[in-house]
């Protein structure tokens, strides 16, 4: 099948062609560039929610309850966890495997799993891209899944609209997500299994911490829920649906998508960098820049200024220029 039918049969509704245009888009070359182009117009309409935060602090069961809830309101919704180290494979995909199940075989829900391997926080153009073909393929809803807490994964503002923080009684979280500089990313606060007991102290410790931090514009609520029994997530849903709106509503949202644009284009232009200085890199004539640099002529820096200037002087498919 060629790129062209790839991506309108993925856009008529079929499932099989969507997966396999996301694989192709994961793939990354000329034809996932292509695909984009076709894409990339027919997008802008879904809103993407990053659901970031601890391990283990429920995000996985947590979309999957999201997910139900917007699906019994009729909307559609692309789920998309991405995992730096270990692919998901099927049924282990969410935390939550009998909700998951529930969703199944519903046409207005579609799951993937990415590996991505190639960027920082498990996010690179490959995420940017499959969001795109979700968005163009009419899911109104996508649910990005990070994985972990750390400083990578603030990446996940660069693509969501809306960014929900989740925490944890007992984890710490609190303190470690102020580290991360989760705090300032954050758009909804979420303390995930409030049938704890200290979940009260946990929500009462964000607000204070979300207190210290600047407050123009929008202040991100902090939300109790529970994602194994699905309380809380209606208001969770609803504090999305209102920074949606405020986004849309002030020149904040303006300045996002700015900046979401910003993000994505840089995150290209990273990896399309790295690509081709790896195939410059590749080319036998520079096996005499390393011999430099091992018999001390050259410093790294030196060599790596001559790499550079290879690069800029090779064409796009990095084969070095004559
Ligand atoms: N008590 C309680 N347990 C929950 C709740 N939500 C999730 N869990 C449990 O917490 C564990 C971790 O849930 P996951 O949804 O896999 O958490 P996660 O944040 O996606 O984990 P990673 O993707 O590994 O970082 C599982 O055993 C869940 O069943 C909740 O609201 N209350
Ligand atoms: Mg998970």
């Amino acid at each position: 099948m060629s790129t062209e039918a790839l991506v309108a049969a993925a856009l008529a509704g079929d499932r099989r062609a969507l997966a396999r245009l996301l694989s192709l888009l994961e793939h990354g070359g000329p034809a996932a560039a292509d695909a984009l182009r076709a894409l990339y117009p027919r997008g802008g309409r879904a809103h993407i929610i990053g659901i970031t935060g601890a391990a283990g602090s429920g995000k996985s069961t947590l979309v999957a309850a999201l997910a139900r809830h917007y699906r019994d309101r009729g909307a559609t919704v692309g789920v998309l966890a991405v995992d730096p180290t270990s692919p998901y494979t099927g049924g282990a995909l969410l935390g939550d495997r009998v909700r998951m199940q529930a969703l199944a075989g519903d046409p207005g829900v579609f799951v993937r799993s990415m590996a991505a391997r190639e960027a920082r926080g498990g996010l690179g153009p490959a995420t940017d891209a499959a969001c795109a073909a979700l968005d163009a393929a009419g899911y109104t809803r996508i649910l990005l899944e990070t994985v972990g807490a750390g400083q990578d994964e603030v990446a996940v503002a660069g693509t969501a609209h809306t960014v929900v923080v989740v925490s944890a009684p007992g984890l710490g979280d609190e303190i470690q997500a102020l580290k991360a500089g989760l705090l300032e990313i954050a758009d909804v606060l979420v303390v995930n299994k409030a049938d704890r007991p200290d979940a009260d102290a946990a929500a009462a410790a964000l607000c204070l911490l979300r207190s210290l931090g600047p407050s123009a514009g929008w202040e991100a609520p902090v939300v109790r829920t529970c994602a194994l029994s699905g309380e809380g997530v209606a208001a969770l849903a609803d504090a999305i649906e209102r920074h949606r709106a405020f986004l849309s509503a002030s020149p904040d949202g303006v300045e996002r998508a700015r900046q979401r644009a910003r993000a994505a284009v840089l995150t290209a232009a990273r990896a399309e960098l790295d690509r081709r200085l790896e195939a410059v890199a590749a080319a036998p004539v520079h096996l005499a820049l390393w011999a430099a640099v091992v018999a001390r002529e050259r410093t790294p820096l030196d060599a790596a200024e001559a790499l550079v200037q290879a690069v800029l002087a090779s064409d796009p498919t990095g084969e070095p220029s004559a």
